[in-house]
């Protein structure tokens, strides 16, 4: 698909997100502002969702130094001409002396309900020659301009200008890549958004405190991630290796590396702290000695620092290492299609305006009336998916999704801090502080309430967008709709509140499974995953999946919504049980009477809907715009039937499902 886009000519594109994952308060934004340039802070400031540091350092593409940038001469449009420019002079000059003769497509987009002329031809821009094969300047002038409500501001001449202004500057010739560090919050409200950033394209730091033990507990932890063990560093650091790897799909082998950096180096005594490293990697080698993903990890750099103490020798050691992870990836330096450059300077022109959404149409026109380069409407939509897939733009080709284009992807990562955030950054407002702690109490929202929160002045960008913004939350799992139906009449009842599974931090203390879920009323399947713990995200968006096909359960009083856990209603006879247990995903079918009464066609139908609900989420995970790409097998399901007596629902749930490897226990 990007081949076609390849058609015109391409530069190379220098670009690295590095992504700072780990525990909570372990060291992650300190360590970030040193390594661009900034000053650390005092005290403890925990980061509220995502925290982006663009613009403020990076690599010298040929002599591999890290480079600070001063912000105040940062203008993050002059990025997009340096990447052009910097595609080695020497094409710049061949692609000058080059006579571009290009044909107007078949499928011309442009309407021609209006007749107004372009301007005359310009200058040839130097490297905008090649970038389009559809608009030679004998074209141009033949084509009519619409009246429309979009402007294109990429006239040739302005691209020539811009280009010439950053020729001057020389800065291109310094070919800087940029590095771009994205500081997850390590709170655990946050595990179920933060994966929607998560992307091969990136290299992720795992930062860890060294001056723990990898096993001794971590107070105050209400909930983490692998719910039924004890919370230690260990737990935290496998379960940020399993995210990364679940959610990342591997299209080039190894790739992406993870690298584990331990701080607090000065909480250790000074000769104790190699023996320190020496005990933390090893528990840490041991730690993922037999996990599948080990070919990610990079455990040859023993790190430890000081994230306070900007002249620790040891980051210096970092750079080096990210610097060279950096070279390594097979994404730094990736060959972009020119023929995309026009529409990319209009966009970003837009977010620089402050611009973050716009609709289809919009797009559409901004393409068409462009006096550079028109894409097809085919090319179109491939720019979009292909931008969707680098994670510049956010683009769902739903029906309900597909007639808006985020071009600020900022913007997903504010709509999730929005109403996903710890409790220390709930607003204070009477009306939201209600809803927030409704939120984290019962799981559930309004539609309204979430409009409510969209409606200070942080998030006034999402406001005029509300209703798409709402739908891709449903898209993503993140909400999921509360079913209700007329117990007389059996119709669907609009929906009210809908569920909010990764706020609920409570943790199931009702008596349903000693009293309910008995061996002789229940049975029990199990799915496996290879990993030793379930990223949290993947049950979260089950529990949302199934909320939104059955009924929540009322027991003692509560309903049965808690964290990792939840009780359905199937019918007057049939209960549903799903919840997590380190690296299990439970599925309990429970009869009121006995487990020999349990339906055994229910059985299977609801298991196959699991499965298949499972599929989709791991779906959505692994889809990329490279189809042909290896399928990552980090995470096959298996389906273990356990506590089943009964013969025949037993055969009939272990008839194996597509994709899903079933054993009998
Ligand atoms: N002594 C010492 N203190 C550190 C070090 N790294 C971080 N700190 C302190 O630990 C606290 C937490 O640091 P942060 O950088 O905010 O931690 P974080 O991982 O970003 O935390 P979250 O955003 O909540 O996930 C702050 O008070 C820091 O000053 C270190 O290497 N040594
Ligand atoms: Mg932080």
């Amino acid at each position: 698909m990007l081949n076609r886009l390849l058609g015109s000519g391409t530069y190379a594109s220098f670009d690295m997100r590095c992504m700072v994952t780990g525990q909570f308060g372990v060291g992650k934004s300190s360590l970030v502002k040193l390594l661009a340039g900034d000053i650390v802070p005092e005290g403890r400031h925990p980061t509220d969702g995502i925290s982006l540091i663009e613009g403020r350092c990076g690599l010298d593409v040929e002599t591999r130094s890290w480079i600070y940038i001063d912000p105040e001469t940062y203008n993050a449009l002059d990025v997009v001409y340096n990447k052009v420019l910097m595609t080695s002079v020497e094409e710049v000059e061949r692609q000058e002396s080059e006579k571009p003769f290009e044909q107007l497509p078949e499928s011309n987009p442009v309407r021609s309900d209006d007749n107004i002329m372009t301007s005359g031809p310009s200058q040839q821009p130097l490297a905008v020659k090649s970038l389009s094969p559809q608009m030679s300047d004998s074209v141009s002038q033949r084509r009519p301009e619409l009246k429309t409500r979009m402007q294109s501001k990429m006239t040739r001449e302005e691209i020539r200008k811009k280009m010439e202004k950053v020729l001057k500057s020389g800065n291109y010739k310094m070919k800087v890549g940029r590095l771009i560090f994205w500081d997850f919050g390590g709170q655990y409200v946050y595990y179920t958004t933060h994966q929607t950033f998560m992307t091969f394209r990136a290299l992720f730091l795992v930062v860890f405190d060294g001056s723990k033990q990898l096993h001794e507990i971590v107070p105050d932890v209400l909930c983490f991630p692998g719910q039924h063990m004890t919370p230690t560093p260990a737990v935290f650091l496998q379960h940020w290796v399993n995210s990364i790897l679940t959610y990342c799909k591997v299209v080039y082998v190894g790739i992406p590396k993870i690298l584990f950096v331990a701080t607090h180096k000065d909480k250790v005594l000074m000769e104790d702290v190699e023996s320190k490293r020496e005990q933390l990697y090893n528990g840490v080698e041991e730690l993922f000695k037999d996990h599948e993903g080990r070919n990610h990890l990079i455990l040859t750099q023993r790190i430890f620092v000081n994230a306070r103490d900007k002249t620790d020798p040891e980051i210096e050691v970092l750079k080096k290492t990210i610097t060279d992870l950096t070279f390594e990836h097979p994404c730094w330096g990736e060959q972009m299609p020119n023929a995309c450059v026009p529409l990319e300077l209009e966009i970003a022109e837009l977010v620089a305006e402050g611009k973050q959404i716009l609709s289809l149409e919009d797009v559409e026109e901004l393409n068409a009336i462009s006096k550079v380069s028109v894409l097809s409407p085919d090319q179109l939509k491939d720019f979009l998916h292909f931008n969707h897939s680098l994670g510049k733009i956010v683009y769902f080709e739903t029906p309900q999704l597909g007639n808006y284009v985020i071009i600020n992807p900022l913007l997903m990562v504010e709509v999730m801090r929005s109403f996903v955030t710890d409790k220390v950054f709930w607003p204070k407002e009477t009306r939201m502080q209600e809803t927030f702690k409704r939120m984290s109490e019962s799981g559930t929202i309004r539609r309204e309430d979430l409009y409510f929160i969209w409606e200070q002045k942080d998030f006034s960008a999402i406001l005029p967008y509300k209703e798409f913004i709402f739908n891709i939350l449903i898209y993503l799992d993140i909400l999921a709709e509360q079913r209700r139906y007329d117990t007389i009449t059996g119709s669907r009842l609009p929906v009210e509140n809908f569920f909010v599974p990764c706020m609920v931090i409570e943790r199931n203390t009702t008596s349903f499974m000693d009293k309910e879920c008995t061996p002789e009323r229940a049975i029990c399947l199990a799915f496996l995953f290879k990993g030793t713990i379930i990223p949290p995200a993947l049950p979260n968006r089950l529990i949302s999946a199934c909320l939104s096909m059955w009924t929540l359960k009322k027991y003692e009083e509560r309903t049965l919504l808690f964290s990792g856990f939840i009780g359905l209603s199937f019918d007057k006879s049939h209960d549903i049980v799903v919840c997590v247990e380190g690296n299990k995903i439970l599925l309990y079918i429970v009869h009121k009477i006995s487990s020999w009464l349990i339906v055994p066609d229910i059985a299977t139908g609801v298991k196959e809907c699991l499965v298949i609900t499972m599929e989709r989420i791991s779906d959505f995970y692994q889809s990329t715009i490279m189809q042909h790409a290896a399928n990552n097998h980090l995470f096959t399901l298996n389906i273990h039937v356990l506590r089943c007596n009964v013969s025949s629902v037993k055969r009939k749930l272990c008839r194996p499902v597509n994709g899903c490897v079933t054993n009998i226990n």
